[in-house]
C-alpha cells in the first residue's frame, strides 16, 4: 500500500528509532556480531515504553487498514517490532512464517511493515514466496542472528524444520516491492519470507513491524513461543492468559471496535 503513512509520522517515527538505536532497549538484539559492518538491530514492544511508538500504532490508518484487510470487527495490537539494517550490513533475516515464533491461533493476524526509508532489493527489503501462505506448512522458527537468546526456546517447539531455505527461495517465484518512505507491506502470517542484507553504502533501511490481531484469534500456550524467552518476558507484565483464551489483556490492547466510534 502506498503513502499510507503522513510525512509528520515518518519524521517523528525516524527521530524516536534514531532514539532507540542510540539508547537500546533491554530485550533489543544486535544482529550483526562484533566487528562487523554495518548493524542489523532488533527490538521488540516500542510502544510500551516510547509515547511515539505508543501513539503511532494507534494510528487510525493504521488500525482502519489491518480492520479492513480482515474484515474483522475488532482490533487488538499484538506488537511492534524494529527492524533496522543499516548501510553495509551483510546479515540477511533468514526465512521464516511468523506465526510458529507466536502465542497464537487464529487467521485474524496481519503484520504492516512500514517503511522510514526508501527500501530498494539491495538495501534488503523483504522478500515473499508467493503464495506460501497456502501451502499448509508450520516450520520450526529459526533465529534473526547466531548471537540470538532465542535459539533456545525455539528448539522446545518441536516443530518440523525447514528442509533447504536456500533451495526454496531459488525454486519459488520471489515477491518483493521497491518502497518509498510512508508506504506498507501487509503480509499473512504463514507467508515464507526473508531479507538479504544491506549491501548499499549509505541507504538506511529502517522498518517497522506493527502486528495487529482480529477477534478469532485466541492465545495458544505451545511451547517455544517468543514469549517464553525469559529475557523479553522480564520487560512484560505476567501474561496470565489460559489457552484458547481471547487476548484480554493489558499488553494487547484494543484498539478498535465495529460499531464503538
Ligand atoms: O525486516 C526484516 O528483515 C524481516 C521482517 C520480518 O520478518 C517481519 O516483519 O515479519
Amino acid at each position: 500500500m502506498r503513502n499510507v503513512v503522513a510525512p509528520e509520522w515518518i519524521e517523528r517515527i525516524r527521530g524516536a528509532v534514531d532514539r532507540v538505536l542510540a539508547s537500546p532497549g533491554p530485550a533489543s538484539m544486535e544482529y550483526t556480531p562484533k566487528g562487523a559492518g554495518g548493524r542489523y538491530y532488533g527490538d521488540f514492544f516500542l510502544w510500551r515504553r516510547d509515547p511515539d511508538f505508543d501513539a503511532f500504532m494507534r494510528a487510525d490508518s493504521l488500525v482502519r487498514l489491518a480492520a479492513e484487510f480482515m474484515q474483522a470487527s475488532r482490533i487488538r495490537f499484538f506488537y511492534d517490532q524494529l527492524l533496522v539494517k543499516e548501510p553495509g550490513t551483510a546479515e540477511q533475516t533468514p526465512l521464516h512464517q511468523d506465526l510458529p515464533y507466536w502465542p497464537l491461533r487464529g487467521e485474524q493476524i496481519i503484520s504492516l511493515w512500514v517503511a522510514f526509508d526508501p527500501v530498494t532489493e539491495d538495501a534488503g527489503a523483504v522478500q515473499y514466496i508467493k503464495g506460501s501462505h497456502n501451502w499448509g506448512k508450520f516450520y520450526a522458527p529459526a533465529t534473526f542472528g547466531a548471537n540470538s537468546s532465542f535459539g533456545d526456546i525455539y528448539r522446545k517447539g518441536g516443530l518440523e524444520p525447514m528442509p533447504n531455505p536456500e533451495q526454496l527461495i531459488a525454486g519459488n517465484e520471489m515477491l518483493h516491492w521497491d518502497l518509498a518512505p510512508g508506504d506498507v507491506v501487509l503480509h499473512h502470517s504463514l507467508v515464507l519470507h526473508y531479507s538479504p542484507g544491506n549491501l548499499t553504502a549509505k541507504a538506511r533501511r529502517r522498518g517497522l513491524a506493527l502486528r495487529y490481531i482480529g477477534e478469532d484469534v485466541t492465545w495458544d500456550d505451545r511451547p517455544g513461543t517468543f514469549v517464553k524467552n525469559p529475557n523479553l518476558a522480564k520487560t512484560l507484565p505476567a501474561i496470565e492468559l489460559a489457552d484458547g483464551q481471547a487476548l484480554e489483556h493489558e499488553l494487547f490492547p484494543l484498539l478498535w471496535e465495529r460499531g464503538a466510534e
